[in-house]
């Protein structure tokens, strides 16, 4: 298979450049750590390598060095198609280099021969209480896949540099499955269905996952879908579903339960669930004024939003300083179909209002909307209205980034992750040994 042909091709010099860095650079200083980040969430601390992704904060996320931008003109894409394959960017992605097109079409074949979600996998989900959220189900369905790990089966066989071929057999088969589940637990929680169509080999990841949830205009859907899988992928390895799946994987747990760690950290409101609350906050907005407010109503239902102690969902960022691209490439995908959509016009207003109130308000480093501020209104748009789905939608395209990280550091041989932890004494300790400030 093409991919393990790359990998291995390029493994000999990888695997040499990080036992050097491990070696013979091991005591060069990168940086120093303050009390601030030990107690602010390790913000910006640098304590991670991956070469998946990386994130500029007045840039935003470089997929394998390429802008946004930059790799949705650079990969290939399906005949008749504005938006590239999904299988071109995982290739991107584990490989390392910019697909041909029979390249991307060799991973979309990959996917389809894999795309068989097992039975007991469906009766998970059918016995889970009606009101379990679907981010839970998603999560309870990796871990009712785990029986099937190569990994975890091989591992007693596997010596240390073989891990990474097993960890990508179990990623090829969760990314290829993660469409039709998504998709099976929309029918199932919101429409009572038990089935779901089969994946049609002759159509492409997007394609199939707009046929699977039955949206109306399942055209304009796939290519909604495929610009949403490819920019949810990844960005770099520090957020917490990519570091949740980073840590689980540090202990040699396999795909599926590192995945379902991934999925757990991405269903918190200050991650992936703010997609979710973002089309909430916009449709409170929009029945508190009966349509659209004026722009001062909006500025002021935000400041009273913010003073009940709230915080804006959709807006700031641990690391972007910037407008996220991501948030762009949707803007500018709906604005090019559906200008004159309401809530486009909403959610435009609320860019236009909201990083002005909060910074006034003074206290988010950054203002601007992220992903999760407009991508419900996309969902919206085409029919995709129960908005407690939109998590899971997230979590399919970040399957495509945490697996490319979870394979490569098997490849690499990346150990347990065991950060130190201090007391509170300790640091009081440590802030008093500093000299401390003279009265003027
Ligand atoms: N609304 C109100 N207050 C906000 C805010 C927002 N959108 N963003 C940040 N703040 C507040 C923080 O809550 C924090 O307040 P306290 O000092 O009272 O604790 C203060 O500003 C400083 O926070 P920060 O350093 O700017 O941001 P963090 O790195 O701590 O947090 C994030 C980043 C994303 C959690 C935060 O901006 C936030 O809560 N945003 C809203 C939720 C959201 O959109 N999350 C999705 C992020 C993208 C993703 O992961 O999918």
């Amino acid at each position: 298979m093409i991919i393990y042909d790359k990998i291995e091709a390029q493994l000999p010099s990888w695997r040499d450049r990080i036992r050097s860095l491990a070696k013979e650079h091991a005591e060069v200083v990168v940086d120093t750590v303050t009390i601030g980040e030990i107690v602010g969430g390790m913000r910006d601390i640098k304590g991670l390598y991956t070469d998946i992704s990386s994130v500029d904060p007045a840039e935003g996320i470089r997929l394998r060095g390429l802008t946004v931008k930059e790799t949705l003109k650079a990969l290939p894409k399906g005949r008749g198609n504005k938006i590239p394959l999904v299988g071109g960017l995982y290739y991107l992605l584990v490989v390392g280099d910019l697909p041909t097109k029979e390249q991307a079409l060799e991973v979309e074949a990959e996917w389809a021969k894999r795309a068989h979600v097992p039975a007991h996998v469906y009766k998970v989900l059918r016995a889970m209480p009606t009101d379990a959220h679907p981010m839970t189900l998603l999560s309870q369905a990796a871990l009712a896949m785990q029986n099937e790990s190569v990994f975890a089966k091989k591992y007693h066989e596997m010596k240390k540099d073989q891990y990474w071929i097993s960890a990508l057999e179990d990623s090829l088969n969760l990314t290829a499955r993660l469409p039709l589940i998504a998709a099976f637990i929309y029918r199932m929680k919101y429409f009572n269905e038990t089935k779901i169509p089969r994946y049609n080999p002759k159509l492409d990841y997007g394609a199939n996952f707009a046929r699977m949830m039955k949206v109306d205009d399942k055209k304009g859907y796939a290519e909604l879908m495929r610009l949403y899988f490819i920019i949810h992928s990844d960005h770099e390895s520090g957020n917490a579903s990519a570091h949740a799946m980073h840590l689980a994987g540090s202990t040699l747990s396999d795909a599926y339960l590192s995945f379902s760690a991934c999925l757990n950290a991405l269903a918190g409101p200050l991650h992936g669930l703010a997609n979710q609350e973002s089309l909430g906050w916009l449709l409170d907005v929009r029945k508190n004024f009966g349509g659209l407010p004026t722009r001062d109503d909006l500025y002021k239902y935000a400041w009273d939003f913010l003073n009940s102690g709230h915080v804006i969902p959709g807006y700031g960022h641990g690391v972007l300083r910037v407008i996220d691209p991501r948030f762009t490439a949707q803007q500018e995908f709906a604005d090019a179909r559906f200008p004159d959509f309401e809530l486009l016009k909403l959610a435009e207003m609320v860019l236009d209002v909201v990083p002005a109130v909060l910074k006034e308000q003074g206290k988010a480093k950054s203002p601007a909307p992220n992903v999760d501020a407009i991508s419900g209104t996309l969902q919206y748009y085409y029919g995709v209205r129960e908005f407690e789905i939109y998590t899971v939608l997230f979590g399919v395209g970040r399957a495509l980034g945490v697996t490319s990280n979870y394979v490569w550091a098997r490849a690499l041989g990346q150990p347990i992750e065991r950060p130190k932890s201090l007391t509170t004494k300790m640091l009081e300790e440590l802030a008093a040994q500093q000299p401390q400030p003279q009265p003027a």
